[in-house]
């Protein structure tokens, strides 16, 4: 057995999650969805990461240990916000856990032994936000007139740190890593995160401070106690042991390498640089893909914890619910590009996609079936061209959304080619007036009436299948008003490549009018 393995970035647990983090977790989740719905073993891993100066400090400044401090971000803010979201990963590792930390001081062994590893001294600029080490063209001038460095992404102070620390010996890894980018040009993706990595390695890389002396808030080095390992070789080391590394070797070999990870773009070089030259260093394979989001702005610039930008996302859920929520900000912006969130935008896409788009498609057929045909979904009749026409639709949307989300992780263009069909029904329904046959006593019409009805539901059958990953709770009260639950079975049995099997809801299931899929925003009573 062979998993395709998905991944998140393991999170800081210095704060509670904002919409930034939960955007990379949703859209994590809808890609391992995809491919559970493809008929695929799949693997979804996400979890924190707990060590490091930066979370050492924020303990320190609430007065309480940093392992409570992890504990307590874990419990109540971390885990509950994935189970709220509907978040289907399969396991959640801590760093702090000895599953990963015994493995990762062996990995970091295992390099010593091989010569990776030696001792040297480093001074630098140092963001504690970004846990990094920076370079001089990665810092900006405080606009204050002091000239103080500051790091470009947080614009917060960079400290100048002195250290004696273990290096890794990632500058003979350059050519290595570019030949690997020239032969597999999908390894970094979108192509401008790609191109930004190439430059940065063909410009020669820098050997990799690989540990801390100065603080104690992590792995200890096994050959050296008084030095920690550097947090992000501690984290990036998440992704091999949370699957068995050094441990189960069968979980291990069917799991690892991941097929996708997918980051967010600020930590995209600890990725595409420092996590493949660890593995080649270890004789590792290396991962399918890394794929970067952009930024959630906040006026303008990126939303973060440690800026205090952060908008929770249960400030949204609770106004726009948990489905509509995961929908928007994958539907709104682009894949790969930056994009900013606001209440007038979201309203006006849930009102006219969700509510009158789609929400309306669902009520209206589900409606028309209970009380023209008493709630048993009629057998249709002869076809038309208009029948013809929304058939070859839907093949186009299924082969459209499975190649765009499931392949390209295009959820942008998936989940449009899915609205695109919800419009055609919706304009089917238009020109057939299933309501104005109804009342038509010429011959005939009834049958036209149980053909039209038909149609639009075996089309929302489609839709619910194709539109789980994304709105999972809709999808399974449809399947449920469709009565396709006791005629097809669950709807997590269902597989893409059948949404597209046109007549594939039996004649006779029990359709009965559900609860609105998408309320109108003044109505919700939890807003
Ligand atoms: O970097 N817009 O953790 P982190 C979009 N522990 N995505 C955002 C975002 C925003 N404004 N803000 C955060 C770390 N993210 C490390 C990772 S992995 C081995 C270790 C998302 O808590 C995005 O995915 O700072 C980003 O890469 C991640 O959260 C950073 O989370």
């Amino acid at each position: 057995m062979t998993y395709y393995y998905v991944t998140t970035p393991i999170y800081y647990v210095n704060d509670a999650p904002h919409l930034g983090h939960a955007y990379t977790t949703v859209a994590a989740d809808v890609l391992a969805r995809w491919h559970r719905r493809r008929g695929e073993d799949v693997w979804f891993l996400t979890g924190t990461d707990e060590h490091g100066q930066k979370i050492l400090r924020t303990a320190e400044a609430n007065g309480v240990s940093p392992q409570e401090w992890a504990d307590r971000l874990v419990e109540e803010s971390w885990k509950p916000l994935w189970d709220h979201l509907a978040i289907s990963n399969d396991d959640f590792i801590r760093t702090t856990e000895r599953r990963h930390t015994d493995r990762v001081q062996e990995f970091v062994q295992d390099l010593h032994d091989k010569g990776e590893i030696y001792k040297g001294g480093y001074e630098g600029p140092y963001c504690v936000y970004c846990e990094e080490y920076k370079l001089p063209g990665e810092l900006i001038e405080a606009e204050d007139g002091s000239g103080t460095p500051l790091c470009a992404i947080h614009r917060r102070p960079v400290e100048l740190l002195k250290e004696e620390n273990y290096f890794f010996r990632l500058s003979e890894y350059g050519d290595r890593l570019l030949a690997h980018y020239e032969a597999h040009p999908d390894f970094i993706q979108p192509a401008s995160a790609r191109n930004e990595v190439v430059n940065f390695v063909r410009q020669g890389l820098q050997d990799l401070s690989i540990s801390r002396s100065t603080f104690d808030w992590g792995v200890k080095v096994p050959w050296d106690p008084s030095h920690v390992i550097y947090v992000w070789v501690d984290a990036l080391l998440n992704y091999a042991t949370a699957v068995g590394y050094n441990e189960n070797p069968e979980k291990f070999e069917a799991t690892f390498p991941a097929d996708v990870h997918l980051v967010g773009k600020d930590i995209l070089r600890f990725h595409a640089v420092i996590w493949p030259a660890m593995l080649m260093a270890n004789g590792l394979p290396l991962p399918g893909r890394i794929v970067a989001n952009g930024w959630l702005l906040v006026g303008g610039e990126k939303m973060s914890k440690s800026n205090l930008t952060g908008i929770s996302p249960q400030t949204l859920t609770a106004h726009f619910g948990v489905d509509a929520y995961r929908w928007y900000f994958l539907r709104a912006i682009a894949f790969g590009q930056d994009g900013s969130f606001s209440w007038e935008d979201f309203t006006a896409r849930y009102t006219s996609e969700l509510a009158n788009g789609y929400g309306n498609l669902a009520s209206r057929v589900t409606a028309m079936t209970a009380r023209y045909f008493d709630g048993a979904l009629p057998a249709p009749g002869e076809e038309t061209e208009a029948e013809r026409s929304l058939k070859s639709a839907l093949l186009t949307a299924t082969s459209e959304a499975d190649r765009r989300i499931g392949d390209q992780l295009d959820f942008q263009g998936g989940i449009l080619a899915v609205l695109d069909f919800v419009k055609q029904v919706n304009g089917y329904l238009t020109d057939q007036e299933p309501w104005k046959v109804a009342k038509s006593d010429s011959p005939g019409a009834r049958d036209r009436l149980a053909t039209i009805l038909y149609t639009a539901a075996d089309s929302l059958r489609a839709i619910a299948i194709l539109l789980e990953p994304v709105m999972p709770e809709t999808s399974e009260r449809l399947w449920e008003s469709l009565g396709a639950t006791s005629s097809l079975g669950p709807l997590r049995d269902q597989r893409i490549r059948n949404a597209s099997a046109w007549g594939a809801l039996p004649p006779g299931s029990p359709v009965t009018k559900g609860a609105v899929l998408f309320p109108r925003l003044e109505d919700r009573t939890d807003s």
